[in-house]
């Protein structure tokens, strides 16, 4: 493929669109912005939501690729995730199959697979989760998340069309809890996780794991870094911190035993 020249970033007012849409640009990149609300600072992003098919449809017209991050990034009531998340992902891949845009990088997350047992595993433990394991949602957001891989799928086997959906762990800009020394993504490591999945050369719908090379970690960065990815930050860095504000994980508490952590137990607004 060639370096996509123009990118929609949905979600762009968000979290992770934040950190993005200010380090993107150095790797080359064009950025066209949207979210349902205003960009801060960026008078020409575009704004709509999700669930309005015909936004997204003029929203995608004429990109290169999409960094697909809109929609709700944690638990909420079944109707707000199936609006936002489900329709709202649906509506994304009709627009990119409708306009013939090449390929999406779907930020997927931990909370796909959460109730996967940690089991030891990272620091001499079992060894590392792949990404070759079953769905196991601990949310209906992760479920959204699965249903979003599951459309990637259909889309590359039937239409041709590109994802590589990132399984996001934590991405803020220092690890605040004593899990997130696992789970951490760096704003700089998932600035080159994504440039990696807009330029890699593959086709069809690759799933990733997307950490920073942690020394705590639980995953497996293999699939990460066979489309190029070469991390090179480290949770440890800020460990004792951390520790000495969160101690350790207690062995039998949710966040040692299972990868979602506290999202396993979370109830949604019914
Ligand atoms: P965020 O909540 O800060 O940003 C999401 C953005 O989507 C918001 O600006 C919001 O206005 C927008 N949005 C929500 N509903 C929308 C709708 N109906 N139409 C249009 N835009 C809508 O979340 P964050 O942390 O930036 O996450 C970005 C993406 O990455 C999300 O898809 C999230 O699920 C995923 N992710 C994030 C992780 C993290 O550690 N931050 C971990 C795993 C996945
Ligand atoms: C996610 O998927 C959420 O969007 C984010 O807010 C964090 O909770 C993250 O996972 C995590 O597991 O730390």
């Amino acid at each position: 493929m060639t370096m996509p020249q123009t990118i929609l970033i949905t979600g762009a007012a968000g979290g992770v669109g934040g950190m993005l849409r200010h380090l993107l640009p150095a790797f080359g990149h064009r950025l066209r912005l949207a979210d349902l609300v205003p960009v801060p600072n960026e008078p020409d992003a575009l704004a709509f939501d999700l669930r309005d098919a015909g936004a997204v449809r003029e929203a995608v017209r004429g990109v290169d690729a999409v960094v697909h991050l809109g929609g709700i990034a944690l638990e909420d009531s079944f109707a707000n995730i199936l609006g936002a998340n489900v329709e709202g992902t649906y509506h994304l891949y009709e627009a990119v199959r409708e306009e013939g845009v090449r390929r999406v990088v779907f930020a997927s997350s931990n909370h796909a697979v959460g109730f996967t047992p940690l089991e030891g595993r990272g620091l001499g433990g079992a060894g590392l989760i792949g990404t070759d394991i079953l769905p196991r949602p601990d949310t209906y957001y992760g479920l959204s998340k699965v249903f979003g891989e599951g459309l990637a799928q259909l889309y590359a086997d039937k239409y041709g069309v590109t994802t590589v959906s990132i399984r996001i762990g934590s991405c803020e800009p220092r690890p605040r809890t004593t899990r997130m020394l696992s789970t951490w993504l760096s704003p700089a490591d998932c600035a080159r996780l994504v440039h990696a999945a807009l330029t890699a050369p593959v086709t069809g719908h690759t799933v990733v794991n997307g950490i920073s090379a942690n020394t705590r970690a639980w995953w497996d960065l293999a699939p990460a870094r066979a489309l190029g990815y070469e991390p090179q930050d480290d949770a440890e860095e800020f460990a004792a911190e951390v520790i000495a504000e969160h101690g350790e994980l207690a062995p039998d508490g949710v966040d040692a035993r299972l990868l979602g952590g506290d999202f396993t137990t979370v109830e949604p607004p019914r």
